[in-house]
């Protein structure tokens, strides 16, 4: 008998299953350019980047990566990679200027010969229909702290599940409404740049509120295409040493409890059926009294998913604030390699959070929608890029996942962040998220490292079914 020597990349890929999805992701304002083309109209993006000091550099998304133009060699490129699945945003001021009224068919058209050229590259598309950028008419009228909002939201899912539901592998309605409610409104960091409590919790619902709409109008449209809504969610610990009982772990336990409800459960129970949590009612009351939740609407958040989308980045590590008798907590650090966005790199917060998800709330496919590190990538003189601290990063949280499969969690598919280097929200161009670099000056893209450990790890799952 001969001794059957595996690398760690096949062991790796043997430790999922056959259909396991492996993509990457990005998102319309991140990649597209083209603003003002074939009819599209500002979203609240457009004329946040513009405001002198909100963007790092004064970037804004006008020309991106030329995505819009470049689509169908972008497309090759992930079929050069492999990729089993992309999943891409569509601009809602592009398929419905405005937000509401008619459909714009050349806008439209975009996504469709998008989603046809994958499918004839054998990449499965993975569509979002809502990745932040809001049409400015919407945001003129309220945005999202109104109730209408969600309705215009239902309206333009209902266009687009019609138009491609057919064809796409996913349809997810959200990505990350804490984000948008939490950021856009709450402490004005992202588009709009509002900074109103209240505001941010009327925005939080009447996201969730739309996504439960557009749930209904996805289903009437297009029944059978796998529906879901994608949640960023954070691991929340204590930030004090394993096992610690001291006196101040009561205060502790608290800060974890008010951190993990706002990001995480706030989120999570409605979506699952069970309404806003009661503690993190109470914690919210000083702000608002919820008084624009309406009888019903629980039960349209809650409408039934194919799957659950998370995005995973890195853990909460919390203390109680400096302030004590106040709501104030404060996020720690634990002296962990940081990416360059400054969060700390942890793979088991990733099997942590799935692992909860599946322990606390009803059984659902999960998929990994986004996950990824950005770094201070150069092109080499010989014209790579290493980089290998993406490697690690990638192949940590990919071994999380696989301990996840083993240990019975359902996890159906995975997607890096991002396919290549893009707009990065406040921070403009200057954190690199890519698996593939993008020189801006020419707009070139040259696979990183991480792109070709990336794509053979896939083509080792794909051999790996082969032999089977
Ligand atoms: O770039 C973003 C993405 O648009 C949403 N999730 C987090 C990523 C990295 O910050």
């Amino acid at each position: 008998m001969t001794d059957v020597v595996t690398d760690p990349l096949t062991t790796l890929a043997a430790s999922f299953p056959s259909d396991f999805v492996f993509g990457a992701a990005t998102a319309a304002y991140q990649i597209e350019g083209a603003i003002a083309e074939d009819g599209r109209t500002p979203s609240i993006w457009d004329t946040f980047a513009a405001q002198p000091g909100r963007v790092v550099n004064g970037d804004t998304g006008e020309v991106a990566v030329d995505h819009y133009h470049r689509m169908p060699s972008d497309v090759e490129l992930m079929s050069d990679l492999g990729l089993g699945a992309y999943r891409f945003s569509i601009s809602w001021p592009r398929v419905q200027p405005g937000g509401s009224g008619p459909v714009n068919a050349p806008g439209l058209a975009f996504y469709d010969r998008l989603v046809d050229t994958l499918l004839d590259r054998g990449i499965a598309p993975w569509a979002t229909l809502y990745h932040w950028d809001l049409p400015l008419e919407l945001e003129q009228a309220g945005g999202w702290p109104e109730r209408d909002t969600a309705a215009r939201f239902a309206e333009y899912a209902g266009t687009v599940a019609e138009a491609l539901g057919d064809r796409l592998h996913g349809l997810i309605t959200l990505n990350e409404p804490w984000c948008s409610a939490f950021l856009g409104y709450g402490n004005g960091i992202h588009a709009p740049g509002r900074t109103d409590g209240a505001a941010s919790l009327a925005a939080a619902h009447h996201l969730l509120l739309g996504h439960g709409l557009a749930a209904q109008a996805i289903r009437a449209a297009s029944p059978t295409t796998p529906l879901g809504i994608t949640l960023n969610l954070y691991p929340t610990s204590p930030a004090l040493p394993e096992g610690y009982d001291g006196p101040d772990r009561a205060a502790y336990d608290d800060a974890v409890r008010r951190v993990d409800g706002i990001s995480n459960r706030w989120f999570l129970d409605p979506v699952f059926g069970r309404g806003y949590p009661a503690d993190v009612v109470e914690d919210v009351r000083t702000t608002s009294a919820l008084e624009f939740v309406q009888d019903g609407d629980t039960d349209v958040i809650a409408a039934p998913l194919d799957f659950l989308g998370i995005n995973y980045y890195t853990r909460h590590m919390v203390a109680p604030g400096a302030y004590p008798g106040t709501a104030s907590v404060e996020f720690r650090k634990r002296g962990l390699p940081t990416t360059a966005m400054g969060w700390e790199v942890d793979p088991q917060g990733l099997y942590d959070v799935l692992r909860r998800v599946h322990d606390d709330y009803p059984e659902t496919p999960i998929y990994v929608t986004e996950n990824g590190a950005a770094y201070d990538d150069v092109v080499s003189v010989g014209g790579q890029v290493h980089d290998p601290e993406r490697v690690a990063y990638l192949q940590g949280h990919l071994e999380a996942m696989a301990r996840l499969a083993a240990d019975g969690v359902p996890v159906a598919g995975y997607f890096a962040w991002s396919l290549m280097d893009n707009f990065e929200w406040a921070e403009g161009y200057a954190k690199r998220f890519g698996l593939v670099h993008v020189d801006y000056a020419t707009q070139a893209r040259t696979p990183k490292d991480s792109a070709h450990w990336y794509s053979a790890l896939l083509a080792a799952h794909r051999d790996g079914i082969l032999d089977a």
